[in-house]
């Protein structure tokens, strides 16, 4: 079992009802969720003439390995209507599920990077993050 942390962030459509359904999801698919950070309304970061993002983290368990971990992120993101043509353009999304840690595991793979490259350079993953490492855990 191991404990792996990741973003959660949506721009398009119903952001809050994507995010928490994205949660269940996540709970049945990929591991126990055990903690949440509360969900926070950011500034697009990069491309910023899109809509605000609502951002959370999450903690979870789970038995899979990163590889499994990654299908089941991009699996629910595809069922909630995630379109392949948003990746990597900074467009509009309906959810963004990423990675941010996985145990101690260091993974440097084109499919793969952990710990995400640009976790430091993020406030809307390090603010939630902290909420989360700090104990602070709320109910979305
Ligand atoms: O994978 C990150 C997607 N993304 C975000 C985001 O989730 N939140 C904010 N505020 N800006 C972003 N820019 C990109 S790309």
């Amino acid at each position: 079992m191991f404990i792996t942390y990741l973003s959660l962030g949506s721009n398009l459509g119903d952001r809050r009802a994507l995010i928490k359904k994205a949660i269940g999801e996540l709970n049945i698919f990929a591991g126990r969720v055990v903690k949440k950070s509360k969900i926070h309304e950011t500034k697009p970061v990069g491309k910023t003439d899109q809509p605000m993002f609502l951002n959370c983290c999450i903690e979870i368990e789970t038995d899979l390995s990163p590889l499994k971990l990654l299908s089941a992120c991009q699996k629910i993101e595809k069922q909630l209507g995630r379109l392949k043509s948003e990746k990597g353009l900074g467009l509009p999304r309906t959810i963004d599920i990423d990675i941010l840690f996985y145990g101690n595991e260091i993974l440097d793979t084109p499919r793969l990077k952990i710990p995400h490259p640009r976790i430091s350079e993020r406030e809307f993953v390090l603010k939630p993050l902290a909420e989360i490492l700090t104990r602070e855990n709320f109910n979305l």
